[in-house]
């Protein structure tokens, strides 16, 4: 998404009597009981829960660009629960269990599509891997099943299984529960409901520094657009938050690296589910509009570059169209990337931190967008509670200290 809807219709409206009440542009207050930093899905769905369920709506979310335009705009949309660790299932499982009521709940239609993810295995290890995850999901309630080669592609017939390839299939972990939604959606639904409920969502507003009291504790935010007074803030700025965290003093274990992705020109529907491959970095899905989504690894450096090295693209789309031979003459028409935030463990970040009134939830790496409504949902507990709702607290900053780590790194999805 490389434009904003706000400024788009505000664009629109000009000339025209101004504003509809109900499509409010607000100013920032001088004061707000708590502050979300970043209008990605995350930010957008924590303000919506501390609405909704905590009754705080005296809340502003700050944005330097526009709402959605970080990595909510810019990702593959898989969503899935078929991680190892029972923390890590329980975070995604609730997501995917919020995902499935959402279009309702926000009165809005996402798009939530369950076609299923499947993962392929193409060496001893990855089948290795992969039947530990279908074990470990299946005791934990998660569906996940094991597929043989040709099961795969009974169940996706795009696929080429053919055993002399480069990339020989010698299996797949389906998920049929897990599938896409709708990125741009998901951000302008959170932020209507969010919007209903008197939270206000201020654009192209930087925050540029974190103001402390006598105490330590946070007392507001310096912004672009002045001062504003918050004894709760919300730091969700994938990509970014080391440098917001640092302007409170607190070291992030966190990198950040540009992930790309790119569509092709629209085709007929052709691709009944979503596959990944892991070992290989690809993967691939079809959009509603027919376009062939498919995404890439991160690069190899460190980064704040929005977009992906050219060799990682064609890798990328070499091993597309030796899985996928019938798309080798399909056109690609745009790519582009985000900026991911990655920790030691390949597991987020989500609490408290040192510093009292100061929460952090980042480190999803390239694999948040699944979590956007579990995690909005979690980490709004915790601000308006001030502790770790349970599922989010082993999450906590806190582990990298005590060596509690939650290592995930087989199920990320993309090597990083
Ligand atoms: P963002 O949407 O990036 O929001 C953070 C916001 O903070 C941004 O809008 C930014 O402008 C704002 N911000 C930063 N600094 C400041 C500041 N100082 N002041 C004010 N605002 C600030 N995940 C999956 O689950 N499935 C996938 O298929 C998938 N594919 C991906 C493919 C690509 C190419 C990429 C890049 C990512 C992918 N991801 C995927 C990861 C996923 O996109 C992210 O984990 C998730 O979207 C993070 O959401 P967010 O709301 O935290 O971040
Ligand atoms: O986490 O499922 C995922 C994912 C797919 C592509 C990037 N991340």
């Amino acid at each position: 998404m490389k434009f904003s809807f706000l400024a788009l219709a505000r664009q629109a409206l000009a000339g025209h009597g101004g504003w509809p009440a109900q499509w409010r542009m607000p100013e920032p207050k001088p004061a707000y009981d708590a502050i979300v930093l970043g209008a990605g899905g995350h930010g957008l769905a924590t303000a919506y829960y501390l609405a909704a369920e905590h009754g705080m709506r005296n809340v502003a979310v700050l944005e330097k660009g526009w709402l959605g335009g970080g990595n909510t705009g810019r990702n593959t949309t898989i969503i899935r629960s078929n991680y190892l660790w029972e923390e890590s299932e329980a975070i995604y499982e609730h997501s995917v269990k919020l995902w499935e009521t959402l279009s309702r709940e926000l009165n809005y239609n996402v798009m939530y599509s369950p076609r299923g993810v499947m993962m392929l295995a193409h060496t001893i290890h990855d089948v290795q891997v992969f039947r530990r995850h279908v074990h470990a999901n299946r005791l934990a309630g998660i569906d996940n099943e094991w597929l043989t080669p040709a099961q795969a592609k009974e169940f996706c017939p795009p696929l080429n299984i053919a055993p002399g390839m480069r990339y020989p299939i010698l299996g797949a972990a389906l998920q049929r529960r897990g599938g896409t939604a709708r990125h741009d959606a998901v951000a302008w639904g959170y932020a209507r409901a969010a919007d209903r409920l008197g939270v206000d969502i201020i654009q192209n507003c930087e925050v540029t520094g974190i103001r402390r009291d006598a105490a330590g504790a946070v007392s507001g935010v310096e912004t672009t657009r002045g001062f504003i007074a918050t004894r709760r803030l919300g730091v969700v700025a994938a990509g970014h938050t080391s440098v917001v965290m640092a302007m409170a003093g607190v070291r992030m274990p966190l990198e950040s690296y540009p992930l790309q992705a790119l569509v092709s020109e629209p085709i007929k529907p052709a691709m009944p589910c979503v596959v990944m491959s892991n070992t290989i970095h690809a993967y691939i899905s079809q959009s509603d509009k027919g376009e062939l989504v498919i995404g890439a690894g991160t690069d190899v450096y460190t980064s704040y570059s929005q977009a992906g090295a050219l060799h990682v693209t064609t890798h990328t789309l070499d091993a597309i169209c030796e899985l996928f031979p019938d798309f080798r003459r399909v056109r690609m028409l745009r790519n582009w990337g985000g900026i991911v935030d990655v920790t030691p463990d390949r597991s987020p970040i989500i609490g408290t931190t040192p510093v009292p009134g100061l929460f952090v939830n980042c480190g999803w790496g390239t694999g948040g967008f699944k979590a956007t409504p579990g995690s909005g949902h979690v980490f709004a507990a915790t601000i308006a509670r001030g502790e770790p709702h349970p599922i989010a607290a082993p999450f906590s900053l806190d582990r990298f200290r005590t060596g509690r780590l939650i290592d995930e790194a087989a199920a990320a999805a993309v090597a990083h």
